[in-house]
């Protein structure tokens, strides 16, 4: 289980802006704008309780601020419990909170407590990621590279298969490969024998998962996975457009998906 680090997720203001250019460059809308066209709802401002949890590896520094600056940057109210755990849940609920946030090493959930909508971080980060790559604007076709097919990947995938876009997946874990080929219909993709895409999505926790050969022209990346897919030098040769950001992209798309 790859955890983030403090140093993931710092100048979280400054990677949602550069992320949200991204977005609206790719789609014509920004982040925002995706998640309320796809899940069909908008925000009121609703008032969001984020609870810091202690349980397995702990605190990570920076997560529950980052969460507090991505909430209001999309326009919610929302605050941090100061006690941790089931007490700070306790402080969320008695001080107002419609919806709560929080994580422990395994599940990142956004429960809505008046309407019941609860979400998971790992396929509402898939669907969005692959929703944003699927409104690309200079896409030459529905063909579409996908690299890792885990929590995140699969989703995502399953995303792309239900919009009518081809898939050709690729995953480290052939067992996983092959089980993905057999329940989503995707074609496998052979790093060995490359062809070229202008939709690329990975979903993994490796650096440089995706082939130099399989790069267009001005394709887009959109990329859950941390560390990066590709090399700066990669992304400047082929001038890529990345999408990429480390909390914030996955976190509005659970609230979007339970308002
Ligand atoms: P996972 O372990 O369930 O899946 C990762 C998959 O990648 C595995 O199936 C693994 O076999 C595969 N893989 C590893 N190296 C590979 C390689 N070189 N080539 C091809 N496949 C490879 O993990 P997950 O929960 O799906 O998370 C994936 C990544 O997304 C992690 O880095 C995680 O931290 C990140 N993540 C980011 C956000 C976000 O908002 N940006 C949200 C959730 C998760
Ligand atoms: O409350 C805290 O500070 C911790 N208990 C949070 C733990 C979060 C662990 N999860 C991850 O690091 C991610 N893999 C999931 C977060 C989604 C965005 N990458
Ligand atoms: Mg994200």
């Amino acid at each position: 289980m790859a955890l983030l680090t403090p140093e993931d997720l710092k100048n979280i203001n400054r990677q949602l802006q550069e992320a949200d250019s991204a977005v609206r460059r790719v789609t014509g809308l920004d982040i925002k704008g995706v998640c309320k066209d796809f899940y069909g709802t908008t925000s009121c401002g609703e008032k969001i309780g984020i609870v810091p949890v202690t349980s397995g590896n702990g605190i990570i520094g920076n997560f529950s601020a980052s969460l507090h600056a991505i909430t209001e940057y999309f326009g919610f109210d929302s605050f941090v419990t100061n006690m941790p755990d089931v007490s700070g849940y306790y402080e969320a609920v008695r001080n107002g909170a419609q919806i709560i946030l929080m994580a422990d090493d395994n599940t990142f959930l956004a429960h809505n407590l008046k309407n019941g909508k609860i979400a998971n971080n790992q396929p509402c980060t898939g669907i969005i990621y692959a929703e944003i790559a699927s409104r690309y604007l200079k896409a030459d076709s529905k063909d579409v590279l996908a690299v890792g097919l885990g929590k995140v990947g699969f989703p995502g995938v399953a995303h792309f298969v239900h919009k009518g876009f081809r898939v050709y997946g690729y995953d480290a874990d052939r067992a996983l490969l092959e089980k993905t080929v057999f329940s989503l219909g995707i074609t496998p993709f052979d790093p060995e024998n490359p062809r070229k895409f202008s939709i690329i999505f990975e979903a993994t926790p490796c650096a440089d998962t995706i082939p130099e050969a399989a790069l267009s022209e001005n394709c887009v990346i959109s990329t859950p996975g941390i560390p990066c897919a590709i090399s700066r030098e990669l992304q400047e040769k082929y001038g890529v457009e990345l999408v990429m950001e480390p909390l914030g992209i996955g976190t509005a798309s659970m609230l979007y998906s339970v308002l």
